[in-house]
């Protein structure tokens, strides 16, 4: 009786565990902008570095991290982001901690409003991919190939990291 009671927590604690692998896998991930610094004019933060070294997917968001009484969060044209013009956002944020969502592909501008903070750095782009598709072009096809697998790379890496965890589980419950 008790090994029954046993052997049925550990299969909803590893479903549970797997379910939530899972989930944290398909969902995306929130890139904190400016990494440790946040979004910030002190320091010299290189936000198109910054932006450079990481990718961001259809699904993906962002995340601002500031003092609110310093600093804010406005979405804007590429013409306005060149010029620093803060004055006709398409969004804006304020809270201090703001999330925003990558829901399509394409790029993003942001700048801080404040006076002065644009033009000293405080501006960031972002190239947000598709998240079926690969970043870069893919090679030419292959006359072998039956379809093009560089299409599906990340879909795949996506399925095998779920059924690891999955296979993973399955594992904990045989072993008790
Ligand atoms: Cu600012």
């Amino acid at each position: 009786m008790e090994i029954k009671g046993i052997r049925a927590a550990a299969v909803a604690v590893a479903v549970a565990v797997a379910m939530v692998a899972a989930a944290s896998v398909v969902e995306g991930k929130e890139e904190r902008v400016g990494g440790s610094s946040g979004w910030t004019i002190l320091g010299n933060v290189d936000y198109s570095k910054w932006a450079s070294s990481h990718t961001f997917y259809v699904g993906d968001s962002l995340l601002f991290v500031y003092n609110s009484q310093f600093h804010n969060v406005k979405q804007v044209s590429r013409r306005d982001f060149h010029s620093c013009n803060a004055s006709s956002a398409i969004a804006t944020y304020t809270s201090g901690s703001d999330t925003v969502p990558l829901k399509r592909p394409g790029h993003y501008y942001f700048l801080c409003g404040f006076p002065g903070h644009c033009q000293a750095g405080q501006k960031v782009h972002v190239i947000v991919t598709s998240s079926s598709l690969p970043p870069t072009p893919a090679p030419a096809p292959s006359p072998f190939a039956s379809a093009a697998p560089e299409v599906s790379a990340r879909n795949d890496a996506v399925s095998s990291a779920v059924s690891r965890v999955l296979a993973a589980a399955v594992g904990v419950v045989f072993f008790m």
